[in-house]
C-alpha cells in the first residue's frame, strides 16, 4: 500500500502530565485535517517532535508505543537542542530573516550546528522507516535541510517540501552565511511548494543567482533530476469554521461578548504574539482613528487577542511590554466609566469560543507586516454564514491578500489608509458586506485545505511519473550492450558527433572549451578503425575546428552546415551569402555597448550574440527587445534567428545540421549509424537519421532521440568504448 510520510517540526498532538501520568491530546490543526482527507488508500505516518522534553527512557518508550497506534513517530529533542535549533536557528535566524526583520536575525554558528544536527535526526528517523514506494512530504522552515539529506541516501525517493512562511527576496536571502547549504537542502526535493507566486519567484531567483541553476516554467534540472516548483496556496477546513458543531459549549464570557456586540461595533484582532503580525502598528492606527473621529467614541470597541508565543525570545518579551503600554495609554486617555475602547486578552481561546468571536465581530483587523498566508483571515470569512455580517480589513503583506481580493486591502505601515479603511468598514452597507463575503466564501469553499493537500500530493506523484518516463529513455546497460555489439558486427560505420556540450562541457569563454588529449586520442583511434567514419557536426566557426581537429583528418561541419570539411578542404554549402551582415551588425554592437559582459562572435556566414557571462534575466530581456527589429531584417534577407543556450544566432535560412548530415548519410550504405548531441540544433540531425540508427541525447531534456545519456562524461565513455571495441 502506498504511504505518505509527513515530516514536520511538531506532531499534531499536545503532551501533558496529570498526576505523574503522561497523557496526550491529538490537536487537529489545518495540516492534519487536510491530510486526513487524502485518498484513503494511502497509509499515513507522521514524524515530528512531541512538543515536550522527555528525558526518561520509560516515558519515551510509552510515548513511542502510544503514538505508533495513531501512525505517529516522535523525534525526542534535548532541552539544549530545543534552545539552539528551535528557539535559536529556527526562530532567531530564519523566522525574522524570512519575514524581512533582518535587524533581529541572529548569526550564530552554534545555532546552525544544532539546526543541522536536528535536521539530521529527522532525516535518520525517516530513513529508519521509509520503504522505496513511500512519498515523503517535509514541512516548513525548521526542516529545510531534510530533503537534501534524504536525497543523498535515497536517490529515487519521492520527496516534497512545503514552506509555510514567505521566501524572501534574493537581496535578503543572499546575506545569510548558510545560503548555499539551505538551497542544497531544499533542492533535494522533487517538488517545492509556496503559498504565493511572489515567494516562488524569490526562491527561483535565489537558486539561479546562488547556484546558477535556471528554471523553465518552474522546472529545474538539479544534478540530472527534474524539480518542480509551484504555488499551492493553503486553504482552511471550511466546513469546520462555517458550520461548527456543539455551539453550546461556548463560555459565559463569550456569551457576554455576543450580547455586547449587539450594542457596539466589535472590531476583532487576533494573532500569536509576533513582531511580524504588526500589532503595535494596528493599535497606533486605532488610536489615530479614535483621535480623528470622536463621533464613534462609545460605539466601537477593539477586542485585541494576543496568543502567547515564543516567550523565551527577547524580542517577544519586548513586544509584549510595548503592547501592554500602548493598551494602557489608550484606555487611560479615551476610556470612560461606560466604555472601554480597547479590550485586551493575552491568552488563547478554545476553538468554539474562537469561532463565536469570529461570528460576533463586525470587523476583523488582520494586518500583519509580513505573513506567509494567514489562516485567521480565511477562518473569519468562513464563519460568516446565515446572513452574518462582517468586513475584513486585510494587509497586502499577507499571502491571503492574493486570494481574498474582495476584502479592504491596506498597507499596514500607512496609518492614514488604515484609519480610512476603519471608517469605511464601519459605514459599509449590508449588501456590500454580504456580496464581498459571498464571493470570498465561494473561493474558500472550493480551495480548502483538502484541495490543497490533494493537489500537492497529486502533482508530486505526477512529477515522479514524469521523471520515470524520462529515465525510460536512458541508455540502459543492455541497450548499451546491443549498441556495442551492433558496432562490432558492422563493416561501415558513421558517427555524427556534436562537439560543445557533448564531447566537452561548457566554459564561460568558448575558446577555453578546447579538446583535451584524451578526447583527441579517442577520435584518432576511431578514425583509424577500418570502416569507421567519425564526423564532427558543430556550430563553431571553421577556423577553430580546423585548428583543433585539422590534423586528425576527420570530416567536419562548421557553422551548423555552412561549411563542410572533407579531404583537408572546406567546401561552402550552396546558396549562402554574407551581404546581410552590415545590416545586422550595428544592432548587435548596440547591444554589446549597453550590456557589459556580452559579446559578438562573427563567423563567415553567421553572427552570434553571446550573453552567458551576464545576468540571465537581463540577457533574456535584451533578446526580447531586439527580436522585432531582427525579424523585420531577417524576413527581407531570408535569414533565420535561432535562440540557443545563452546565445542568439543569425544566419541564412535553410541551413541546419540535419541537412548537412544528409551529405554523409547517403554517401554509403552504412550498416551502423550513431548521432549524439545535446541541444536543439542536434534535433535536426536526429530527425534526418534512418529508422535503424542510434540517436543519443546528452542530458535529460525532451528529445526525439531514441536514447539519452546523463552527461558529457557518459557520452565520452561510450565513445571510448566504441574506440576500444574493434
Ligand atoms: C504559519 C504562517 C501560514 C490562533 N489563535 C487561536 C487559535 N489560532 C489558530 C487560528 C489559525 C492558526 O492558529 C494560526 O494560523 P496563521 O496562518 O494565522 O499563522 P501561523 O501560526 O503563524 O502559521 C502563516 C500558516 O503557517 C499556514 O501555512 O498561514 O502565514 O506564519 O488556524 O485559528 N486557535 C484557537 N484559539 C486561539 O486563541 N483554538
Amino acid at each position: 500500500m502506498p504511504r505518505i510520510i509527513i515530516v514536520s517540526n511538531r506532531l499534531p498532538v499536545t503532551i501533558d502530565r496529570k498526576q505523574g501520568e503522561l497523557i496526550y491530546y491529538p490537536s487537529a490543526g489545518g495540516l492534519a485535517t487536510g491530510l486526513s482527507s487524502l485518498d484513503q488508500s494511502f497509509e499515513r505516518l507522521w514524524i515530528g517532535w512531541p512538543g515536550q522534553v522527555v528525558e526518561n527512557d520509560t516515558d519515551r518508550a510509552t510515548i513511542v508505543r502510544q503514538f505508533r497506534r495513531d501512525g505517529m513517530i516522535p523525534v525526542f529533542l534535548s532541552q539544549q537542542l530545543i534552545e539552539d535549533f528551535y528557539e535559536g536557528f529556527s526562530n532567531k535566524t530564519i523566522w525574522p530573516h524570512f519575514h524581512y526583520f533582518t535587524q533581529y536575525t541572529s548569526y550564530n554558528d552554534r545555532y546552525w550546528e544544532a539546526y543541522s544536527e536536528v535536521n539530521r535526526m529527522f532525516a535518520d528517523m525517516v530513513a529508519r522507516v521509509v520503504a522505496p514506494d513511500d512519498m515523503v512530504w517535509v514541512h516548513d522552515y525548521q526542516l529545510m535541510l531534510v530533503p537534501g539529506m534524504l536525497r543523498d541516501r535515497f536517490p529515487e525517493l519521492s520527496i516534497g517540501f512545503f514552506l509555510h512562511i514567505p521566501f524572501p527576496s534574493y537581496e535578503l536571502f543572499r546575506t545569510l552565511p548558510w545560503r548555499e547549504e539551505i538551497l542544497a537542502g531544499l533542492l533535494g526535493a522533487d517538488q517545492l511548494g509556496f503559498h504565493t507566486f511572489g515567494y516562488m519567484r524569490h526562491f527561483l531567483s535565489s537558486v539561479y543567482r546562488i547556484t546558477g541553476v535556471e528554471h523553465n516554467f518552474g522546472k529545474l534540472i538539479v544534478q540530472n533530476r527534474m524539480v518542480n516548483v509551484d504555488v499551492f496556496p493553503m486553504g482552511i477546513d471550511y466546513e469546520k469554521y462555517a458550520f461548527p458543531d456543539n455551539q453550546d459549549v461556548i463560555s459565559e464570557e463569550v456569551r457576554f461578548m455576543q450580547d455586547y456586540s449587539k450594542r457596539m461595533k466589535l472590531i476583532l484582532s487576533i494573532d500569536r504574539l509576533d513582531y511580524s503580525k504588526g500589532i503595535p502598528e494596528r493599535i497606533r492606527a486605532y488610536e489615530l482613528f479614535l483621535r480623528r473621529h470622536p463621533q464613534y467614541h462609545g460605539k466601537v470597541s477593539l477586542f485585541l487577542v494576543v496568543v502567547p508565543s515564543r516567550s523565551n525570545v527577547d524580542q517577544y518579551q519586548d513586544l509584549k511590554v510595548e503592547i501592554d503600554t500602548m493598551v494602557g495609554r489608550i484606555n487611560g486617555e479615551f476610556g470612560t466609566f461606560y466604555w472601554t475602547p480597547l479590550r485586551y486578552y493575552y491568552r488563547s481561546f478554545p476553538f468554539h469560543n474562537l469561532v463565536a468571536l469570529y461570528q460576533a465581530s463586525h470587523i476583523a483587523l488582520i494586518t500583519p507586516l509580513r505573513d506567509g498566508m494567514n489562516l485567521v483571515a480565511k477562518e473569519y470569512v468562513a464563519s460568516k454564514q446565515d446572513g452574518r455580517l462582517g468586513v475584513l480589513i486585510l494587509s497586502e503583506m499577507a499571502g491571503a491578500a492574493h486570494e481574498l481580493t474582495e476584502s479592504l486591502i491596506i498597507n499596514p505601515h500607512d496609518a492614514n489608509q488604515f484609519e480610512q479603511a476603519l471608517v469605511r468598514a464601519i459605514e459599509m452597507p449590508e449588501e456590500e458586506q454580504l456580496r464581498s463575503l459571498g464571493d470570498m466564501q465561494k473561493k474558500l469553499r472550493r480551495y480548502d485545505v483538502k484541495h490543497w493537500a490533494n493537489n500537492f500530493i497529486r502533482q508530486q506523484m505526477d512529477m515522479k511519473r514524469f521523471q520515470q518516463d524520462r529515465q525510460t529513455k536512458l541508455l540502459s546497460d543492455s541497450s548499451r550492450q546491443t549498441l556495442l555489439e551492433s558496432y562490432r558486427a558492422s563493416n561501415s560505420r558513421l558517427l555524427l558527433l556534436d562537439y560543445d556540450g557533448t564531447l566537452v562541457g561548457f566554459k564561460n569563454e568558448p575558446s577555453e572549451a578546447y579538446p583535451d588529449e584524451e578526447l583527441l586520442e579517442v577520435l584518432r583511434t576511431l578514425k583509424k578503425q577500418e570502416g569507421t567514419m567519425p564526423v564532427i557536426v558543430s556550430g563553431r566557426d571553421r577556423y577553430t575546428l580546423e585548428a583543433w581537429f585539422g590534423d586528425l583528418e576527420i570530416d567536419m561541419v562548421s557553422e551548423h552546415g555552412v561549411w563542410l570539411w572533407s579531404d583537408r578542404k572546406w567546401k561552402l554549402n550552396e546558396g549562402v551569402i554574407a551581404s546581410w551582415k552590415p545590416a545586422v551588425m550595428p544592432i548587435l554592437e548596440n547591444l554589446v555597448e549597453r550590456t557589459p559582459g556580452s559579446f559578438i562572435e562573427e563567423k563567415d556566414f553567421t553572427l552570434a550574440w553571446h550573453y552567458r557571462r551576464i545576468d540571465n534575466e537581463l540577457g533574456a530581456n535584451r533578446v526580447r527587445e531586439i527580436r522585432d527589429e531582427l525579424i523585420y531584417l531577417t524576413a527581407n534577407h531570408n535569414l533565420q534567428v535561432l535562440e540557443g543556450n545563452k546565445v542568439v544566432e543569425i544566419r541564412n535560412a535553410g541551413i541546419n545540421k540535419g541537412k548537412a548530415a544528409t551529405r554523409w548519410l547517403y554517401r554509403k550504405n552504412w550498416d551502423f549509424i550513431m548521432a549524439i548531441g545535446d541541444d536543439h540544433t542536434d534535433e535536426d540531425t536526429f530527425q534526418a537519421l534512418p529508422e535503424q540508427a542510434f540517436s543519443i541525447k546528452v542530458g535529460l531534456m525532451r528529445s526525439t532521440a531514441k536514447y539519452k545519456v546523463r552527461s558529457v562524461e557518459e557520452a565520452r565513455d561510450l565513445l571510448s568504448a566504441l574506440s576500444k571495441s574493434r
